[in-house]
């Protein structure tokens, strides 16, 4: 354990966190964590808040696009996902998006300010020949100026070194829950292998974006747990998404018990601490968020959302709303770094 970090299992008392006292952490125990998820309500939230403005500018919070690039029809059978080919959604399969539709939905994301591209793919793991399409896409994303990020299932080292050689910025693949739990809502590959695909990641230097669903039934020491993964990586994931689950009718967790909203702002708070210089993305679920809830969301240290009328098969908040709340929280979307939108410009020209 880190010897200058204050011991949060000890810790109820809601004084600021001086800066040398925050060095990162990857040894949490789960105690800990669970003692973090547990500490009264204001000091959580005032901790948290005070670690997030230690390392990040507290009004601002950054945009990305998310957008399906293939839908439906996956080999696997993640219980809470529509496009399962095991499950009996109402979603209609789509073959690999043609790059000029990619390109015309990135130029509409860039347009809109969000400074990040998200691509989301429903298989079990990219073909090399398919690896090829989606780096086209990622060159032609990367032209509008606009990060770059792609969730295609699982990779080898191989396809991760190659999409890093192609120059993408972010992989998107989530631990989902924690492992004890991992059973009750995936059984077509392991929590190892997606432990397996991070790590090939992180070897080849594309920043990592790992989180999680909440709201699938779990136990709060699910929540510590998954957490615990996430946090004690050899390095933190530099994006982290907290996903609330969207039931989606004819999925296997659809009628879940959710989570109360007051535990999931906890979680929000929780990731904050654990990886203070993490961006916490306000993921999937805030569709059926209150803007009440939301703004606690950010002021427990969440610095990103999916902004856009959809997320891969569903609904997303309305950007009109978004950019009302943002203004009546006086809150600014994080810019996209100017060299990129001017070459973005360039492009557009
Ligand atoms: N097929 C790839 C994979 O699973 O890695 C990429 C796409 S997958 C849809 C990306 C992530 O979205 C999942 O790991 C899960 O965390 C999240 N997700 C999918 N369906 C969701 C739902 N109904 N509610 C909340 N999050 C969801
Ligand atoms: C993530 O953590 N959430 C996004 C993204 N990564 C790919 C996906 C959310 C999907 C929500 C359900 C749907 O639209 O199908
Ligand atoms: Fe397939 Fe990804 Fe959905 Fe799982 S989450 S069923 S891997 S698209």
């Amino acid at each position: 354990m880190t010897q200058t970090q204050n011991s949060p299992a000890q810790t109820t008392s809601a004084q600021p966190i001086p800066a040398s006292t925050t060095a990162l952490r990857h040894d949490w125990t789960l105690q800990e964590i669970e003692a973090i998820l547990q500490l009264p309500f204001n000091d959580l939230l005032f901790r948290a808040q005070t670690l997030h403005r230690l390392h990040h500018n507290a009004n601002e919070v950054q945009i990305s696009s998310l957008l399906s690039i293939k839908t439906g029809a996956c080999a696997e059978d993640c219980g809470y996902c529509s496009q399962s080919a095991k499950h009996n959604t109402n979603i209609e399969r789509e073959r690999l998006l043609p790059l000029s539709e990619v390109i015309e939905k990135a130029q509409i994301a860039r347009n809109n300010g969000s400074s990040r591209f998200c691509m989301g793919a429903a298989w079990r793991n990219p073909t090399d020949k398919n690896l090829e399409k989606v780096i086209e896409m990622v060159q032609a994303v990367k032209d509008t100026g606009m990060e770059t990020c792609v969730t295609l299932g699982m990779l080898s080292q191989a396809q991760s070194q190659r999409l890093k050689e192609a120059g993408l910025d972010y992989y998107n693949h989530n631990l989902d829950t924690s492992p004890e739990f991992y059973g009750n809502v995936i059984t077509t590959r392991t929590f190892q292998d997606r432990l397996d695909t991070l790590q090939h990641v992180r070897d080849s230097g594309i920043n990592v974006c790992s989180g999680g669903i909440l709201g699938m039934g779990e136990k709060a020491i699910d929540r510590a747990s998954m957490l615990q993964q996430l946090a004690n990586m050899a390095q933190h994931p530099q994006s982290v998404p907290i996903n609330m689950l969207v039931q989606i009718e004819g999925t296997p967790l659809y009628g879940s018990e959710g989570i109360d909203g007051i535990e999931f702002v906890r979680s929000i708070g929780a990731a904050r601490i654990l990886m203070p210089h993490s961006q916490v993305r306000l993921s999937a679920g805030r569709h059926e968020m209150s803007d009440e809830m939301q703004a606690l969301c950010f002021f427990a240290g969440a610095n990103s959302i999916f902004y856009g009328d959809k997320l891969l098969t569903t609904d997303n908040c309305e950007t009109n709303d978004d950019l009302a709340l943002f203004d009546r929280l006086g809150i600014t979307p994080s810019k996209v770094d100017s060299s990129r939108a001017e070459a973005g410009k360039a492009h557009s020209a």
